[in-house]
Protein backbone atom coordinates (compact mmCIF):
# COMPACT_ATOMS: atom_id res chain seq x y z
CA UNK A 1 0.00 0.00 0.00
CA UNK A 2 1.33 3.31 -0.78
CA UNK A 3 1.52 5.90 1.42
CA UNK A 4 -0.97 8.54 1.78
CA UNK A 5 -0.62 11.99 0.19
CA UNK A 6 1.01 14.87 2.01
CA UNK A 7 -2.47 16.60 0.31
CA UNK A 8 -4.25 14.15 2.18
CA UNK A 9 -2.55 14.22 5.43
CA UNK A 10 -3.35 17.90 5.63
CA UNK A 11 -6.68 17.54 4.77
CA UNK A 12 -7.15 14.84 7.20
CA UNK A 13 -5.54 17.39 9.87
CA UNK A 14 -8.04 20.07 9.04
CA UNK A 15 -10.71 17.40 9.18
CA UNK A 16 -13.50 18.64 11.44
CA UNK A 17 -16.73 16.40 13.28
CA UNK A 18 -20.13 18.15 12.36
CA UNK A 19 -23.37 17.14 10.55
CA UNK A 20 -23.97 16.80 6.97
CA UNK A 21 -26.22 20.25 7.11
CA UNK A 22 -23.92 21.86 8.74
CA UNK A 23 -21.03 20.93 5.91
CA UNK A 24 -23.75 21.71 3.16
CA UNK A 25 -23.36 26.17 4.51
CA UNK A 26 -19.25 25.18 4.81
CA UNK A 27 -18.86 23.92 1.59
CA UNK A 28 -20.85 26.61 0.09
CA UNK A 29 -18.86 29.15 1.71
CA UNK A 30 -16.07 27.59 0.96
CA UNK A 31 -17.20 27.98 -3.02
CA UNK A 32 -17.44 31.71 -2.01
CA UNK A 33 -20.90 31.84 -2.40
CA UNK A 34 -22.46 35.26 -0.49
CA UNK A 35 -26.12 35.09 -1.54
CA UNK A 36 -28.73 32.11 -1.33
CA UNK A 37 -32.04 32.02 -2.49
CA UNK A 38 -34.28 29.56 -0.80
CA UNK A 39 -37.65 28.66 0.82
CA UNK A 40 -37.49 26.11 4.05
CA UNK A 41 -39.89 23.31 4.41
CA UNK A 42 -39.76 19.95 6.77
CA UNK A 43 -36.85 18.02 4.23
CA UNK A 44 -34.52 20.84 4.27
CA UNK A 45 -34.85 22.13 7.94
CA UNK A 46 -31.73 21.04 9.16
CA UNK A 47 -29.65 22.64 6.51
CA UNK A 48 -32.03 26.23 7.41
CA UNK A 49 -31.16 25.38 11.40
CA UNK A 50 -27.21 25.06 10.17
CA UNK A 51 -28.01 28.27 8.23
CA UNK A 52 -29.04 29.99 11.41
CA UNK A 53 -25.67 30.11 12.48
CA UNK A 54 -24.08 31.49 9.83
CA UNK A 55 -26.03 34.78 9.15
CA UNK A 56 -23.41 37.00 9.18
CA UNK A 57 -21.25 35.58 6.55
CA UNK A 58 -24.46 34.31 4.23
CA UNK A 59 -27.23 36.03 3.01
CA UNK A 60 -30.03 34.08 2.91
CA UNK A 61 -32.91 35.71 0.04
CA UNK A 62 -36.66 34.57 1.19
CA UNK A 63 -38.71 34.41 -2.06
CA UNK A 64 -42.41 33.83 -1.86
CA UNK A 65 -42.65 31.03 -4.04
CA UNK A 66 -39.85 28.77 -4.90
CA UNK A 67 -40.25 29.84 -8.76
CA UNK A 68 -38.90 32.52 -7.46
CA UNK A 69 -36.03 31.33 -5.76
CA UNK A 70 -34.71 29.87 -8.79
CA UNK A 71 -35.56 32.77 -11.20
CA UNK A 72 -33.79 35.19 -8.71
CA UNK A 73 -30.59 32.87 -8.56
CA UNK A 74 -30.52 33.53 -12.44
CA UNK A 75 -30.98 37.34 -12.40
CA UNK A 76 -27.96 37.09 -9.75
CA UNK A 77 -26.18 34.45 -12.04
CA UNK A 78 -26.25 36.16 -15.48
CA UNK A 79 -25.72 40.01 -13.68
CA UNK A 80 -22.42 38.88 -11.80
CA UNK A 81 -20.94 35.61 -13.65
CA UNK A 82 -21.30 33.56 -10.78
CA UNK A 83 -23.08 30.21 -9.67
CA UNK A 84 -26.77 31.35 -8.38
CA UNK A 85 -27.51 28.83 -5.37
CA UNK A 86 -30.94 27.78 -4.74
CA UNK A 87 -32.59 26.11 -1.58
CA UNK A 88 -35.77 23.89 -1.69
CA UNK A 89 -37.25 21.69 -0.13
CA UNK A 90 -38.81 18.10 -1.02
CA UNK A 91 -42.13 17.41 -3.25
CA UNK A 92 -43.52 20.71 -3.94
CA UNK A 93 -40.43 23.07 -3.16
CA UNK A 94 -38.23 20.43 -5.43
CA UNK A 95 -41.09 20.83 -8.23
CA UNK A 96 -41.68 23.89 -7.96
CA UNK A 97 -38.01 25.10 -9.19
CA UNK A 98 -38.31 22.86 -12.26
CA UNK A 99 -39.76 25.22 -14.70
CA UNK A 100 -36.41 28.00 -13.56
CA UNK A 101 -34.16 24.89 -14.07
CA UNK A 102 -35.36 24.11 -17.43
CA UNK A 103 -34.94 27.96 -18.10
CA UNK A 104 -31.52 28.14 -16.68
CA UNK A 105 -30.76 24.87 -18.94
CA UNK A 106 -31.79 26.63 -22.17
CA UNK A 107 -30.18 29.58 -21.12
CA UNK A 108 -26.57 28.40 -20.20
CA UNK A 109 -26.92 30.04 -16.26
CA UNK A 110 -25.14 28.47 -13.94
CA UNK A 111 -26.95 27.00 -10.82
CA UNK A 112 -26.33 24.82 -7.74
CA UNK A 113 -29.92 23.86 -6.63
CA UNK A 114 -29.88 21.98 -3.17
CA UNK A 115 -33.07 20.01 -2.46
CA UNK A 116 -34.11 18.39 0.57
CA UNK A 117 -35.45 14.88 0.30
CA UNK A 118 -37.39 12.22 2.74
CA UNK A 119 -35.06 9.80 4.45
CA UNK A 120 -33.22 7.57 2.62
CA UNK A 121 -35.13 4.45 4.28
CA UNK A 122 -38.21 6.12 3.10
CA UNK A 123 -36.80 6.82 -0.63
CA UNK A 124 -39.84 5.04 -2.80
CA UNK A 125 -42.17 4.61 -0.40
CA UNK A 126 -44.49 7.73 -1.39
CA UNK A 127 -43.34 8.82 2.16
CA UNK A 128 -44.95 12.20 2.75
CA UNK A 129 -43.45 15.00 0.28
CA UNK A 130 -41.39 12.72 -1.78
CA UNK A 131 -41.31 13.24 -5.20
CA UNK A 132 -38.84 12.16 -7.28
CA UNK A 133 -36.91 15.34 -8.40
CA UNK A 134 -33.49 13.63 -9.63
CA UNK A 135 -35.51 11.73 -12.20
CA UNK A 136 -37.80 14.94 -12.93
CA UNK A 137 -34.60 17.20 -13.45
CA UNK A 138 -32.74 14.71 -15.14
CA UNK A 139 -33.29 16.42 -19.05
CA UNK A 140 -33.10 19.78 -17.64
CA UNK A 141 -30.22 19.78 -15.68
CA UNK A 142 -26.35 19.37 -16.93
CA UNK A 143 -25.47 17.18 -13.72
CA UNK A 144 -27.91 15.63 -10.69
CA UNK A 145 -27.07 13.58 -7.98
CA UNK A 146 -28.94 12.49 -4.98
CA UNK A 147 -26.48 12.37 -1.56
CA UNK A 148 -27.66 9.77 0.87
CA UNK A 149 -24.71 9.66 3.29
CA UNK A 150 -23.07 12.79 5.00
CA UNK A 151 -19.53 12.06 3.31
CA UNK A 152 -20.31 12.65 0.25
CA UNK A 153 -21.43 16.26 0.32
CA UNK A 154 -18.19 17.96 -0.18
CA UNK A 155 -17.13 16.05 -3.01
CA UNK A 156 -20.81 16.64 -4.57
CA UNK A 157 -21.14 19.95 -3.62
CA UNK A 158 -17.26 20.91 -5.04
CA UNK A 159 -18.43 19.19 -8.14
CA UNK A 160 -21.21 20.89 -8.40
CA UNK A 161 -19.70 24.09 -8.29
CA UNK A 162 -17.29 22.99 -10.97
CA UNK A 163 -20.05 21.20 -13.74
CA UNK A 164 -22.49 24.27 -13.14
CA UNK A 165 -19.39 27.08 -14.40
CA UNK A 166 -17.00 25.20 -16.57
CA UNK A 167 -17.58 24.72 -20.28
CA UNK A 168 -21.17 25.68 -21.37
CA UNK A 169 -22.26 26.72 -17.87
CA UNK A 170 -25.54 25.21 -16.64
CA UNK A 171 -27.98 24.05 -13.48
CA UNK A 172 -27.07 21.74 -11.34
CA UNK A 173 -29.27 19.80 -8.87
CA UNK A 174 -28.33 17.67 -5.36
CA UNK A 175 -31.39 16.20 -3.44
CA UNK A 176 -30.07 15.55 -0.04
CA UNK A 177 -31.70 13.13 1.99
CA UNK A 178 -32.85 13.88 5.73
CA UNK A 179 -30.53 11.26 7.24
CA UNK A 180 -27.30 13.04 5.36
CA UNK A 181 -28.45 16.35 6.46
CA UNK A 182 -28.88 14.78 10.38
CA UNK A 183 -25.52 12.77 9.75
CA UNK A 184 -21.91 13.41 11.72
CA UNK A 185 -18.58 12.73 9.35
CA UNK A 186 -15.58 14.71 9.62
CA UNK A 187 -15.14 17.55 7.42
CA UNK A 188 -12.87 18.52 4.95
CA UNK A 189 -12.98 20.49 1.47
CA UNK A 190 -11.33 20.67 -1.74
CA UNK A 191 -12.49 22.87 -4.74
CA UNK A 192 -12.49 20.68 -7.66
CA UNK A 193 -10.65 21.51 -10.79
CA UNK A 194 -11.04 18.25 -12.93
CA UNK A 195 -13.45 15.28 -13.02
CA UNK A 196 -12.64 12.14 -15.17
CA UNK A 197 -14.40 12.09 -18.60
CA UNK A 198 -16.26 15.55 -18.49
CA UNK A 199 -14.30 17.71 -20.79
CA UNK A 200 -15.62 21.20 -20.23
CA UNK A 201 -13.49 22.85 -23.17
CA UNK A 202 -11.03 21.56 -25.99
CA UNK A 203 -8.54 22.95 -26.85
CA UNK A 204 -8.58 25.03 -29.54
CA UNK A 205 -7.69 23.71 -33.50
CA UNK A 206 -5.12 26.26 -34.79
CA UNK A 207 -5.70 24.90 -38.39
CA UNK A 208 -9.48 25.32 -38.27
CA UNK A 209 -8.87 28.94 -36.95
CA UNK A 210 -6.32 29.67 -39.91
CA UNK A 211 -9.22 28.37 -42.01
CA UNK A 212 -11.64 30.43 -40.27
CA UNK A 213 -8.97 33.39 -41.27
CA UNK A 214 -8.53 32.70 -44.60
CA UNK A 215 -12.62 33.33 -44.95
CA UNK A 216 -12.61 35.91 -43.49
CA UNK A 217 -9.51 37.64 -45.28
CA UNK A 218 -11.33 36.80 -48.45
CA UNK A 219 -14.68 37.97 -47.79
CA UNK A 220 -16.48 40.51 -49.05
CA UNK A 221 -19.72 40.52 -47.21
CA UNK A 222 -18.53 39.05 -43.99
CA UNK A 223 -21.26 39.17 -40.96
CA UNK A 224 -20.60 38.30 -37.40
CA UNK A 225 -23.54 37.29 -34.87
CA UNK A 226 -22.92 37.00 -31.82
CA UNK A 227 -24.59 35.41 -28.80
CA UNK A 228 -24.82 34.45 -25.05
CA UNK A 229 -21.44 32.84 -25.12
CA UNK A 230 -19.38 36.08 -25.85
CA UNK A 231 -20.61 37.26 -22.09
CA UNK A 232 -20.04 33.92 -20.85
CA UNK A 233 -16.88 33.50 -21.80
CA UNK A 234 -15.63 37.64 -20.95
CA UNK A 235 -15.10 37.85 -24.56
CA UNK A 236 -16.58 41.27 -24.84
CA UNK A 237 -13.18 43.35 -25.31
CA UNK A 238 -11.83 40.38 -27.77
CA UNK A 239 -15.43 40.69 -29.80
CA UNK A 240 -14.74 44.23 -30.36
CA UNK A 241 -10.99 43.98 -30.87
CA UNK A 242 -11.53 41.18 -33.54
CA UNK A 243 -14.56 43.46 -35.88
CA UNK A 244 -12.65 46.50 -35.59
CA UNK A 245 -9.76 44.74 -37.09
CA UNK A 246 -11.62 42.71 -39.54
CA UNK A 247 -13.87 45.43 -40.54
CA UNK A 248 -17.15 43.44 -39.68
CA UNK A 249 -20.92 44.26 -38.85
CA UNK A 250 -22.03 42.68 -35.88
CA UNK A 251 -25.46 41.34 -34.18
CA UNK A 252 -26.70 39.88 -31.48
CA UNK A 253 -28.79 37.58 -30.36
CA UNK A 254 -31.48 38.17 -27.79
CA UNK A 255 -28.79 37.16 -24.99
CA UNK A 256 -26.04 38.64 -26.77
CA UNK A 257 -27.58 42.31 -26.27
CA UNK A 258 -25.46 44.22 -24.02
CA UNK A 259 -21.99 42.08 -24.96
CA UNK A 260 -21.24 45.01 -27.66
CA UNK A 261 -21.93 48.72 -27.24
CA UNK A 262 -25.82 49.26 -28.58
CA UNK A 263 -24.00 52.96 -30.22
CA UNK A 264 -20.73 51.16 -31.74
CA UNK A 265 -20.24 51.71 -35.22
CA UNK A 266 -20.19 48.10 -36.30
CA UNK A 267 -23.28 47.03 -34.14
CA UNK A 268 -26.02 46.75 -36.54
CA UNK A 269 -28.74 45.88 -34.00
CA UNK A 270 -30.73 42.57 -32.64
CA UNK A 271 -31.20 38.92 -34.63
CA UNK A 272 -33.95 36.97 -34.58
CA UNK A 273 -38.10 36.72 -34.79
CA UNK A 274 -38.60 40.54 -33.30
CA UNK A 275 -34.96 41.98 -34.60
CA UNK A 276 -33.77 44.54 -36.24
CA UNK A 277 -34.64 44.46 -40.14
CA UNK A 278 -30.71 44.64 -41.50
CA UNK A 279 -29.49 41.96 -39.66
CA UNK A 280 -31.94 39.45 -40.89
CA UNK A 281 -32.02 40.46 -44.66
CA UNK A 282 -28.43 40.42 -44.51
CA UNK A 283 -27.82 37.15 -43.22
CA UNK A 284 -29.16 35.91 -46.42
CA UNK A 285 -26.67 38.11 -48.08
CA UNK A 286 -23.44 37.75 -46.62
CA UNK A 287 -20.78 35.96 -47.91
CA UNK A 288 -19.06 34.83 -45.00
CA UNK A 289 -21.03 34.12 -41.38
CA UNK A 290 -19.25 33.83 -38.36
CA UNK A 291 -21.23 32.73 -35.15
CA UNK A 292 -19.82 33.44 -31.99
CA UNK A 293 -20.73 31.82 -29.01
CA UNK A 294 -24.79 31.21 -30.03
CA UNK A 295 -26.87 28.52 -31.28
CA UNK A 296 -29.14 28.70 -34.29
CA UNK A 297 -32.28 29.11 -32.57
CA UNK A 298 -35.41 28.53 -34.57
CA UNK A 299 -36.48 32.67 -33.10
CA UNK A 300 -32.95 33.49 -34.35
CA UNK A 301 -33.03 31.49 -37.72
CA UNK A 302 -36.80 31.38 -39.00
CA UNK A 303 -36.92 28.82 -42.18
CA UNK A 304 -33.36 27.20 -41.84
CA UNK A 305 -33.79 26.28 -45.53
CA UNK A 306 -33.40 29.44 -46.54
CA UNK A 307 -31.35 30.70 -44.02
CA UNK A 308 -27.85 32.06 -45.33
CA UNK A 309 -27.42 29.25 -47.82
CA UNK A 310 -25.35 31.48 -50.12
CA UNK A 311 -22.65 32.05 -46.95
CA UNK A 312 -19.45 30.16 -46.21
CA UNK A 313 -20.47 29.18 -41.94
CA UNK A 314 -17.69 29.94 -39.20
CA UNK A 315 -18.91 28.72 -36.04
CA UNK A 316 -16.97 29.45 -32.51
CA UNK A 317 -18.39 27.13 -29.88
CA UNK A 318 -17.59 25.53 -26.59
CA UNK A 319 -20.14 23.46 -26.88
CA UNK A 320 -19.42 19.93 -29.76
CA UNK A 321 -23.15 19.56 -29.44
CA UNK A 322 -24.07 22.85 -30.75
CA UNK A 323 -21.69 22.38 -33.55
CA UNK A 324 -23.63 21.25 -37.20
CA UNK A 325 -27.00 20.87 -34.86
CA UNK A 326 -28.96 23.34 -36.92
CA UNK A 327 -26.96 25.25 -39.32
CA UNK A 328 -23.68 22.42 -40.84
CA UNK A 329 -20.59 24.80 -40.25
CA UNK A 330 -17.95 25.19 -42.95
CA UNK A 331 -15.55 25.58 -40.20
CA UNK A 332 -15.75 24.74 -36.67
CA UNK A 333 -13.74 26.08 -33.87
CA UNK A 334 -14.18 24.16 -30.90
CA UNK A 335 -13.49 26.56 -27.29
CA UNK A 336 -14.18 29.24 -25.29
CA UNK A 337 -14.95 32.53 -27.93
CA UNK A 338 -12.29 34.71 -25.92
CA UNK A 339 -9.39 32.57 -26.49
CA UNK A 340 -10.71 31.66 -30.52
CA UNK A 341 -11.12 35.79 -30.79
CA UNK A 342 -8.02 36.49 -29.45
CA UNK A 343 -6.37 34.02 -31.87
CA UNK A 344 -8.56 34.87 -34.39
CA UNK A 345 -7.91 38.32 -34.23
CA UNK A 346 -3.94 37.92 -34.72
CA UNK A 347 -4.61 36.27 -37.74
CA UNK A 348 -7.00 38.17 -39.79
CA UNK A 349 -5.95 41.15 -42.52
CA UNK A 350 -7.32 44.58 -41.29
CA UNK A 351 -9.55 45.86 -43.61
CA UNK A 352 -12.83 47.79 -43.92
CA UNK A 353 -15.95 47.03 -45.69
CA UNK A 354 -17.20 50.13 -45.88
CA UNK A 355 -19.89 49.67 -48.90
CA UNK A 356 -21.26 46.52 -46.77
CA UNK A 357 -21.78 48.28 -43.79
CA UNK A 358 -23.30 51.13 -45.06
CA UNK A 359 -25.83 48.73 -46.08
CA UNK A 360 -26.17 47.73 -43.14
CA UNK A 361 -27.19 51.46 -42.38
CA UNK A 362 -29.47 51.66 -45.20
CA UNK A 363 -31.64 49.13 -43.86
CA UNK A 364 -31.43 50.73 -40.48
CA UNK A 365 -32.91 53.80 -42.13
CA UNK A 366 -35.89 52.29 -43.58
CA UNK A 367 -36.59 50.55 -40.25
CA UNK A 368 -36.40 53.78 -38.61
CA UNK A 369 -39.24 55.54 -41.16
CA UNK A 370 -41.20 52.31 -40.87
CA UNK A 371 -41.05 50.87 -37.76
CA UNK A 372 -38.89 52.53 -35.07
CA UNK A 373 -40.28 56.42 -35.49
CA UNK A 374 -43.63 55.14 -35.41
CA UNK A 375 -42.75 53.30 -32.02
CA UNK A 376 -40.80 56.20 -30.53
CA UNK A 377 -42.58 59.53 -31.49
CA UNK A 378 -45.92 58.26 -32.02
CA UNK A 379 -48.30 60.50 -33.78
CA UNK A 380 -51.71 58.93 -31.87
CA UNK A 381 -52.34 59.55 -28.64
CA UNK A 382 -51.95 55.91 -26.90
CA UNK A 383 -48.36 55.49 -25.30
CA UNK A 384 -46.18 52.84 -27.33
CA UNK A 385 -44.32 50.11 -25.28
CA UNK A 386 -41.13 52.01 -27.18
CA UNK A 387 -41.82 55.21 -26.03
CA UNK A 388 -41.98 53.98 -22.51
CA UNK A 389 -38.64 51.95 -22.73
CA UNK A 390 -36.73 54.33 -24.87
CA UNK A 391 -37.30 56.84 -21.81
CA UNK A 392 -36.22 54.40 -18.83
CA UNK A 393 -33.12 53.95 -21.08
CA UNK A 394 -31.93 57.51 -21.44
CA UNK A 395 -32.45 58.40 -18.15
CA UNK A 396 -30.37 55.95 -16.78
CA UNK A 397 -28.38 57.22 -19.10
CA UNK A 398 -28.20 53.87 -20.85
CA UNK A 399 -26.16 52.27 -17.69
CA UNK A 400 -29.50 50.19 -16.14
CA UNK A 401 -29.56 46.61 -15.89
CA UNK A 402 -32.79 45.84 -18.09
CA UNK A 403 -34.57 43.02 -16.85
CA UNK A 404 -37.47 41.99 -19.30
CA UNK A 405 -40.35 39.48 -18.73
CA UNK A 406 -42.01 37.68 -21.92
CA UNK A 407 -43.84 38.96 -25.03
CA UNK A 408 -44.15 42.06 -26.12
CA UNK A 409 -42.47 43.96 -23.19
CA UNK A 410 -39.61 41.57 -23.57
CA UNK A 411 -39.38 42.53 -27.40
CA UNK A 412 -39.99 46.07 -26.92
CA UNK A 413 -37.38 46.31 -23.73
CA UNK A 414 -34.85 44.45 -25.88
CA UNK A 415 -35.41 46.70 -28.98
CA UNK A 416 -35.23 50.21 -27.38
CA UNK A 417 -32.96 49.94 -24.29
CA UNK A 418 -29.37 51.08 -24.88
CA UNK A 419 -26.55 49.04 -23.47
CA UNK A 420 -23.25 50.45 -22.29
CA UNK A 421 -22.17 47.52 -20.16
CA UNK A 422 -21.81 43.99 -20.49
CA UNK A 423 -24.46 41.77 -18.49
CA UNK A 424 -27.15 44.65 -18.97
CA UNK A 425 -29.75 42.68 -20.37
CA UNK A 426 -31.28 39.83 -18.41
CA UNK A 427 -34.56 37.73 -19.94
CA UNK A 428 -36.39 34.45 -20.62
CA UNK A 429 -34.66 33.56 -24.26
CA UNK A 430 -34.98 29.89 -24.82
CA UNK A 431 -37.66 29.14 -22.55
CA UNK A 432 -39.77 32.05 -22.85
CA UNK A 433 -41.16 31.54 -18.85
CA UNK A 434 -43.65 34.30 -18.16
CA UNK A 435 -42.92 35.14 -14.46
CA UNK A 436 -39.49 35.43 -14.83
CA UNK A 437 -38.36 39.11 -14.67
CA UNK A 438 -40.12 40.61 -11.52
CA UNK A 439 -37.77 37.87 -9.67
CA UNK A 440 -34.84 38.12 -12.15
CA UNK A 441 -34.53 41.55 -10.99
CA UNK A 442 -34.36 40.53 -7.43
CA UNK A 443 -31.39 38.57 -7.83
CA UNK A 444 -29.94 41.77 -10.38
CA UNK A 445 -30.11 43.74 -7.73
CA UNK A 446 -28.55 41.54 -5.34
CA UNK A 447 -26.22 40.71 -7.67
CA UNK A 448 -25.37 44.49 -8.90
CA UNK A 449 -26.50 46.68 -5.81
CA UNK A 450 -24.67 49.64 -7.29
CA UNK A 451 -26.61 50.10 -10.45
CA UNK A 452 -30.45 50.53 -11.35
CA UNK A 453 -32.16 47.66 -12.24
CA UNK A 454 -35.45 48.40 -14.10
CA UNK A 455 -37.82 45.78 -14.79
CA UNK A 456 -40.04 45.77 -17.54
CA UNK A 457 -43.25 43.20 -17.08
CA UNK A 458 -46.35 42.66 -19.18
CA UNK A 459 -49.36 42.13 -17.11
CA UNK A 460 -49.99 38.56 -17.74
CA UNK A 461 -46.16 37.53 -16.75
CA UNK A 462 -46.77 40.54 -13.62
CA UNK A 463 -49.46 38.08 -12.17
CA UNK A 464 -47.55 35.19 -12.59
CA UNK A 465 -44.74 35.53 -9.75
CA UNK A 466 -46.35 39.32 -8.22
CA UNK A 467 -45.80 37.60 -4.70
CA UNK A 468 -42.21 38.37 -5.51
CA UNK A 469 -43.16 42.35 -4.03
CA UNK A 470 -43.13 40.80 -0.60
CA UNK A 471 -39.18 39.79 -1.26
CA UNK A 472 -38.54 43.06 -2.66
CA UNK A 473 -39.88 44.76 0.38
CA UNK A 474 -39.05 42.37 3.23
CA UNK A 475 -35.24 43.30 1.12
CA UNK A 476 -35.63 46.60 0.97
CA UNK A 477 -34.45 45.91 -2.57
CA UNK A 478 -34.58 49.16 -4.59
CA UNK A 479 -36.22 47.49 -7.88
CA UNK A 480 -38.23 49.63 -10.64
CA UNK A 481 -40.60 47.88 -11.93
CA UNK A 482 -42.38 48.86 -15.26
CA UNK A 483 -45.37 47.24 -16.33
CA UNK A 484 -46.23 47.34 -19.71
CA UNK A 485 -50.15 47.22 -19.26
CA UNK A 486 -51.72 46.50 -22.18
CA UNK A 487 -55.00 44.41 -20.86
CA UNK A 488 -53.78 41.83 -22.76
CA UNK A 489 -52.18 38.48 -23.40
CA UNK A 490 -50.22 40.96 -25.88
CA UNK A 491 -47.95 38.80 -27.54
CA UNK A 492 -50.73 36.15 -27.72
CA UNK A 493 -53.15 38.41 -29.21
CA UNK A 494 -50.59 39.88 -31.52
CA UNK A 495 -50.45 36.25 -33.54
CA UNK A 496 -54.46 35.78 -33.24
CA UNK A 497 -54.54 39.26 -34.92
CA UNK A 498 -52.17 38.46 -37.51
CA UNK A 499 -52.46 34.43 -38.00
CA UNK A 500 -55.83 33.80 -36.48
CA UNK A 501 -57.96 35.93 -38.06
CA UNK A 502 -58.51 38.06 -34.96
CA UNK A 503 -59.94 35.96 -33.11
CA UNK A 504 -59.00 37.33 -29.81
CA UNK A 505 -59.53 33.53 -28.32
CA UNK A 506 -58.98 33.99 -24.11
CA UNK A 507 -56.15 36.80 -24.22
CA UNK A 508 -58.31 39.85 -22.51
CA UNK A 509 -56.99 40.27 -18.97
CA UNK A 510 -59.14 42.29 -16.34
CA UNK A 511 -56.74 43.32 -14.24
CA UNK A 512 -56.37 44.45 -10.55
CA UNK A 513 -55.11 47.69 -9.46
CA UNK A 514 -51.50 46.96 -9.47
CA UNK A 515 -50.68 50.52 -7.81
CA UNK A 516 -52.71 49.30 -4.85
CA UNK A 517 -51.25 46.21 -4.63
CA UNK A 518 -47.58 47.54 -4.37
CA UNK A 519 -48.81 49.83 -1.98
CA UNK A 520 -49.97 46.78 -0.13
CA UNK A 521 -46.83 45.69 -0.31
CA UNK A 522 -45.12 48.80 0.91
CA UNK A 523 -44.08 49.52 -1.95
CA UNK A 524 -44.88 53.06 -3.58
CA UNK A 525 -46.60 53.26 -7.27
CA UNK A 526 -47.99 55.79 -9.86
CA UNK A 527 -50.40 55.05 -12.80
CA UNK A 528 -49.90 56.76 -15.59
CA UNK A 529 -52.02 56.85 -19.25
CA UNK A 530 -50.93 59.57 -21.02
CA UNK A 531 -47.61 61.43 -22.68
CA UNK A 532 -47.70 64.44 -20.75
CA UNK A 533 -47.69 62.16 -16.90
CA UNK A 534 -44.97 59.80 -18.77
CA UNK A 535 -41.41 61.81 -18.02
CA UNK A 536 -42.48 63.11 -14.62
CA UNK A 537 -43.90 59.46 -13.04
CA UNK A 538 -40.36 58.34 -14.84
CA UNK A 539 -38.10 60.56 -13.47
CA UNK A 540 -40.26 60.06 -10.09
CA UNK A 541 -39.62 56.42 -10.19
CA UNK A 542 -35.73 56.53 -10.62
CA UNK A 543 -35.16 59.55 -8.08
CA UNK A 544 -36.87 57.16 -5.43
CA UNK A 545 -34.53 55.67 -3.49
CA UNK A 546 -36.46 52.34 -2.79
CA UNK A 547 -38.36 50.06 -4.39
CA UNK A 548 -41.27 51.54 -7.14
CA UNK A 549 -43.81 50.50 -9.20
CA UNK A 550 -44.83 52.25 -12.30
CA UNK A 551 -48.09 50.83 -14.05
CA UNK A 552 -48.18 52.57 -17.66
CA UNK A 553 -50.76 52.07 -19.38
CA UNK A 554 -50.23 51.53 -22.99
CA UNK A 555 -51.78 51.28 -26.22
CA UNK A 556 -54.32 48.14 -25.90
CA UNK A 557 -53.25 46.81 -29.18
CA UNK A 558 -49.89 47.52 -30.31
CA UNK A 559 -47.82 45.80 -32.22
CA UNK A 560 -44.23 44.47 -32.24
CA UNK A 561 -42.89 45.03 -35.79
CA UNK A 562 -40.25 43.53 -37.25
CA UNK A 563 -41.46 40.49 -37.68
CA UNK A 564 -39.97 37.21 -39.46
CA UNK A 565 -43.47 35.13 -39.42
CA UNK A 566 -43.48 31.60 -37.80
CA UNK A 567 -41.55 29.57 -40.24
CA UNK A 568 -41.14 32.52 -42.46
CA UNK A 569 -37.33 32.87 -43.56
CA UNK A 570 -35.66 35.94 -42.28
CA UNK A 571 -35.54 37.48 -45.73
CA UNK A 572 -39.09 37.74 -45.64
CA UNK A 573 -39.09 39.70 -42.22
CA UNK A 574 -42.22 42.36 -41.93
CA UNK A 575 -42.07 45.46 -41.29
CA UNK A 576 -45.85 46.49 -41.12
CA UNK A 577 -49.04 44.49 -40.70
CA UNK A 578 -49.70 45.83 -44.07
CA UNK A 579 -47.17 43.80 -45.55
C1 LIG B 1 -45.37 30.42 -18.47
C2 LIG B 1 -45.81 30.84 -19.84
N1 LIG B 1 -47.07 30.60 -20.23
C3 LIG B 1 -47.49 30.98 -21.46
C4 LIG B 1 -46.62 31.58 -22.32
C5 LIG B 1 -47.08 31.96 -23.73
N2 LIG B 1 -46.98 33.42 -23.90
C6 LIG B 1 -45.96 34.02 -24.54
S1 LIG B 1 -46.09 35.68 -24.56
C7 LIG B 1 -47.56 35.63 -23.77
C8 LIG B 1 -48.32 36.89 -23.46
C9 LIG B 1 -47.66 37.71 -22.42
O1 LIG B 1 -48.56 38.67 -21.98
P1 LIG B 1 -48.11 39.82 -21.01
O2 LIG B 1 -47.34 39.28 -19.89
O3 LIG B 1 -49.27 40.66 -20.67
O4 LIG B 1 -47.06 40.61 -21.90
P2 LIG B 1 -47.25 41.38 -23.29
O5 LIG B 1 -47.00 40.41 -24.39
O6 LIG B 1 -48.60 41.96 -23.31
O7 LIG B 1 -46.18 42.41 -23.22
C10 LIG B 1 -47.94 34.31 -23.49
C11 LIG B 1 -49.20 33.92 -22.83
C12 LIG B 1 -45.31 31.77 -21.86
N3 LIG B 1 -44.37 32.30 -22.65
N4 LIG B 1 -44.94 31.41 -20.62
Amino acid sequence: MTAPSKEFMEMKQEAIQMTGAEAVIRSLLEEGVETIFGYPGGAIMPVYDALYDFKEQVRHILTRHEQGVVHAAQGYARVTGKVGVCFATSGPGATNLITGIADAMIDSTPLVCITGQVASPLLGTDAFQESDVVGISMPVTKWNYQITTPEEIPTAIAQAFYIAHSGRPGPVLLDLTKDAQFGKFDFSYKCCEKIRSYVPEFPLDKENLKNAAGLIDGAKKPFLLFGQGVILSGAERELQEFIEKAGIPAAGTLLGLSALDSDHKLHTGMLGMHGNYGPNIKTNECDVLIAVGMRFDDRVTGDVKRYARQAKVIHLEIDPSEIDKIIKADVAVLGDAKKSLRMLTRLVKKQEHKEWVNEFHQAAGIEMEKVIQRDLFPAKAGLTMGEVVRMASELTNNHSVVVADVGQNQMAAARYSKFTQTRSHISSGGLGTMGFGLPAAIGAKIGAPDREVVAFVGDGGLQMTIQELGTIAQEHLPVKVVVLNNHFLGMVRQWQQLFFEHRYSFTEMVNPDFVKIAEGFGIPGKQVTTRQELQVAMKEMIGHPGPYLLDVLVEKEDNIFPMVPSGASVSDILLSAEE
